[in-house]
């Protein structure tokens, strides 16, 4: 038996994606990115995903209504940014929130910045730099309270292509990089820690791996298995759940390891593809069950940057294994 905003757009006034879902103050807020029906031509760098504000959604529980909470943030807020406000992520920390953000610099390169707030839904105050040592997409945040050694603020991010990952292999930035192909490794997400308030890397930003059953690097030619983008961290049961999406086979998928910096070994998929191109998601855990946040391209007939966050059920099993969401059943 389906909840009655199961599986449907949480909101239809805008176009929404990307959708990063928190418990905070006993509410369930959700860190969208703002899709626009622009009429600009699709391109493989994401020239269709010309996002310029953030608002952030809640709902008092998974079956009240969604209620847009306005503007939280905007481009023009930003000192640093040229364009294009991509998927962010939220935390909570020593009593303050903090919105994290990839966007272009006035250099065309994706950066991650961070905003602060005292509420959960903003408006935030972005800092006015760049997280030093950051570049690529899709934050991901997680605030690890029940680790051995203390708190710790990890941040995963990356993306393939028009996320611009491929082309700091060099250690700096090089657009004519070739991107990995064939059984070259493929590429994981970047994993660095954050200090206390969230304005600096504390450690070298480092690239994740990603195994196969046999302990050997996944290849960029595994595009069913491969990381592109969009990463998320839960844990459970005292591991690590690295998911993400496969990009171009429009997979989510997940991978276990006991560290927060991997290796992750891949385990499974947790969703087979949505209506549009791009698939991405976050796991929460809300009063006691898990539920899949994510989008797709169905409100809008298909078209790829115009999509709405939607929300199901997701069933993990003791050991940790997630049963795979056929979406549309
Ligand atoms: O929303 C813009 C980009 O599309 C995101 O950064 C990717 O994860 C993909 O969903």
């Amino acid at each position: 038996m389906r909840r009655i905003n199961e599986r449907k757009p949480l909101v239809t006034h805008i176009y929404t994606a990307d959708p990063s879902a928190h418990v905070f103050e006993g509410k369930i807020y959700i860190y969208p990115s703002h899709d626009e029906a622009l009429d600009v031509p699709e391109d493989d760098d994401g020239e269709q995903y010309q996002m310029h504000d953030y608002h952030i959604l809640s709902m008092d529980s998974l079956d009240a209504p969604c209620v847009d909470n306005g503007l939280a943030m905007a481009e023009a807020d930003v000192p640093w940014v040229g364009r294009q406000l991509w998927a962010p992520d939220a935390a909570y920390v020593n009593g303050k929130y903090y919105l994290i953000f990839p966007a272009k610099d006035k250099d065309d390169i994706f950066r991650i910045g961070v905003a602060v707030s005292d509420s959960p839904a903003g408006p935030f105050k972005p800092y006015d730099h760049y997280v030093a040592g950051s570049y690529s997409i899709d934050p991901a945040v997680l605030v690890d309270e029940t680790s051995e050694d203390g708190k710790h603020i990890f941040c995963y991010y990356g993306g393939l292509w028009g996320g611009q990952l491929e082309m700091w292999q060099k250690g700096y930035f090089d657009p004519s990089t070739p991107r990995p192909s064939g059984d070259d490794p493929a590429l994981g997400p970047m994993f660095a820690e954050f200090n206390e308030d969230l304005s600096a890397f504390i450690t070298e930003p480092k690239m994740l791996t990603i195994l196969d059953g046999n302990g050997e690097p996944l290849k960029a030619s595994d595009e069913d298995r491969r990381y592109f983008e969009g990463p998320w961290m839960h844990k459970f049961g005292g591991k690590y759940y690295l998911s993400y999406s496969t990009g171009t086979t429009h997979y989510l998928c997940y991978a276990e390891s006991d560290r927060p910096d991997g290796p992750f070994t891949y385990k499974g998929r947790i969703m087979e593809p949505v209506i549009g191109w791009t698939t991405h998601h976050s796991i929460v855990e809300i009063d006691g069950e898990w539920y899949l946040f994510y989008h797709d391209a169905e409100y809008s007939g298909g078209i790829s940057h115009e999509r709405t966050v939607k929300y199901t059920k997701l069933t993990i099993h003791e050991d940790g294994t997630i049963d795979t969401i056929h979406p549309y059943d």
